[in-house]
C-alpha cells in the first residue's frame, strides 16, 4: 500500500460497510464527510471523482478512483494481506469468496432496494431481473449462513463484512423475513462482534 487513502463517507450510508472494512485491515484513512443536504455530492469537485454523485468512493495515495462498495472492499481485503480476509487467488475457497461479494453487489443489493421502494407495487418480474425474487434471496442467504459461524466456514472473510452489513441494515429497515430468521440475525450479532466495527460505527 502507498499511502493513506481517502474515504468519501457519511455514517448513514454504504460508506460506513468501507469504513468498517478500513478498521479491520488497519489503513491508514482520512473522512471525507459528505454532508448530502449540502449537496456536497452533486459539487463539480466530487463528480469528478464519482459522476454518479454517490458513496463511498475510495481515492488512493496515487488518485486512483474506486467506487461500488464491494470493489472497495475486495480491493482492500487484496492490498493488506496481512489482514487475511481474502483466500489464496484461485482457491475453491475464493471462488465462494467472490460468489459472496458478487451476489452481495448484484442480488442482495438491489433485491432490497427493489422490496423497500416499491411500496405495494408488484415485484419486478422474476425471470428477467438478476436478482429473481427478495424472499428467495433471503432464502439463500438464510442457507449460506446457517451452518455458520461464517460465509467461508472457519475463516471471517471480507464476504462477511459486506454480506453482514446488509443483512444487519435489511432488518432495521425491517425487510421482510430478515428479523424472523433466527439463523440470520446469529449471523449478524456473530459478524458484528467485531472491534473493527464498533470502532467503525463509533461515527
Ligand atoms: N453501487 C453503489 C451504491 C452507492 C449508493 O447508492 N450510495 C448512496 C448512499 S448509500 C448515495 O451516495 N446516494 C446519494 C445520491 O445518489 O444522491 C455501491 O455499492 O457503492
Amino acid at each position: 500500500m502507498q499511502g493513506p487513502v481517502k474515504l468519501y463517507y457519511n455514517p448513514q450510508s454504504r460508506a460506513a460497510i468501507v469504513r468498517w472494512m478500513l478498521e479491520e485491515v488497519g489503513a491508514e484513512y482520512t473522512i471525507m464527510p459528505i454532508d448530502f443536504e449540502a449537496g456536497d455530492n452533486r459539487t463539480p469537485e466530487f463528480l469528478a471523482i464519482n459522476p454518479l454523485g454517490k458513496i463511498p468512493a475510495l481515492v488512493l495515495a496515487d488518485g486512483t478512483v474506486i467506487t461500488e462498495a464491494p470493489a472497495i472492499i475486495a480491493w482492500l481485503a487484496d492490498a493488506f494481506p496481512d489482514a487475511g480476509l481474502a483466500p489464496a487467488k484461485g482457491s475453491g475457497e475464493a471462488g465462494a469468496y467472490y460468489r459472496w461479494l458478487f451476489f452481495g453487489g448484484s442480488c442482495f443489493e438491489p433485491a432490497l432496494t427493489e422490496e423497500m421502494m416499491r411500496k405495494g407495487q408488484p415485484s419486478l418480474p422474476k425471470a428477467s431481473i438478476g436478482w429473481g425474487a427478495w424472499s428467495d434471496v433471503v432464502a439463500l442467504l438464510e442457507r449460506a449462513v446457517a451452518p455458520g459461524p461464517y460465509l467461508l466456514g472457519e475463516r471471517f472473510s471480507a464476504a462477511d463484512v459486506y454480506i453482514g452489513a446488509q443483512l444487519s441494515w435489511a432488518g432495521m429497515f425491517k425487510a421482510p423475513g430478515i428479523t424472523d430468521s433466527e439463523a440470520i440475525q446469529n449471523d449478524v450479532a456473530r459478524v458484528t462482534d467485531r472491534d473493527a466495527y464498533r470502532r467503525a460505527m463509533q461515527g
